[in-house]
């Protein structure tokens, strides 16, 4: 089964303890990152790191995300780049416990969202090449790698549901075709056979309710790491 991956990455992180294990949870936007991670830090073992959404709801009295969605040929450079950096100093944070869950990373940025603006003609490949250059050059440092990815798969209709009961103001504009997209993009870089992540990958059926996605989940990763 897919937790075969994780236990033995785990098992292999515990037999060598200077070792630290870096994990990221990846997947489309409601697809369910922030409530695995609140329960994985439950685990004495794990250190969690959420994604910095408040700084980027609030940047020196600015709300980025909401100017992003606005008017994402203005803003989505600007965007982009706070989010790179933003995830690459995350990347960098040192963790006490010995596994670092990470709310998406800096690869995410690139291959799903830097990718998907580009694709749509929204960033200029003057900009596509700047912050190409930029995540060469932040990936390059041996803080950004990781041990494993798990990547909550889920269906982009049951992420639009999701998004709209959490009704972010920011994401009022978000449309089923962003989301399909953007799935397309989770795909190219994470999914059996087509993928173009070296990092191994654990795929997780997120589309069930979610509490009984979260509560399994969870509960296999908490299984592991307090065994
Ligand atoms: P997500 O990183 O998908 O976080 P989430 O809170 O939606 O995740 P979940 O529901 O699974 O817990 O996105 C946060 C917001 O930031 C979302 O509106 C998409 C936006 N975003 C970008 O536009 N570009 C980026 O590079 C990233 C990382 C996020």
């Amino acid at each position: 089964s897919t937790f075969r991956v994780i236990e033995s990455c785990l098992k292999q992180m515990i037999m060598s303890s200077s070792k630290k294990f870096t994990i990221a949870v990846e997947g489309n936007i409601g697809s369910g990152k922030s409530t695995v991670l609140a329960y994985l830090s439950k685990s004495s073992l794990c250190d969690i790191v959420t994604e910095p959404v408040d700084s980027w709801t609030n940047l020196n009295g600015n709300n980025l995300l909401g100017m992003l969605y606005n008017n994402p040929h203005r803003w989505g450079f600007a965007f982009q780049a706070n989010a790179q950096m933003t995830l690459a100093k995350l990347h960098a944070q040192q963790s006490k416990a010995p596994i670092k869950v990470m709310e998406r990373s800096i690869y995410s940025t690139r291959y799903c969202f830097v990718e998907n603006l580009y694709r749509n003609n929204i960033l200029h490949n003057v900009e596509y090449e700047i912050l190409n250059d930029w995540f060469q050059m932040l990936i390059s440092n041996d803080s950004c790698y990781l041990d494993l990815i798990i990547y909550l798969r889920a269906k982009p209709e049951t992420c639009l549901e999701r998004i709209k009961s959490r009704n972010r103001p920011e994401e009022q504009s978000i449309t089923i075709d962003y989301l399909k997209q953007l799935h397309e993009r989770h795909e190219d870089w994470l999914a059996p056979q087509i993928r173009t992540s070296t990092t191994p990958v654990l795929i997780v059926d997120a589309n069930q309710t979610k509490e009984h996605v979260y509560n399994t989940t969870s509960t296999h990763l908490l299984t592991l790491t307090t065994c």
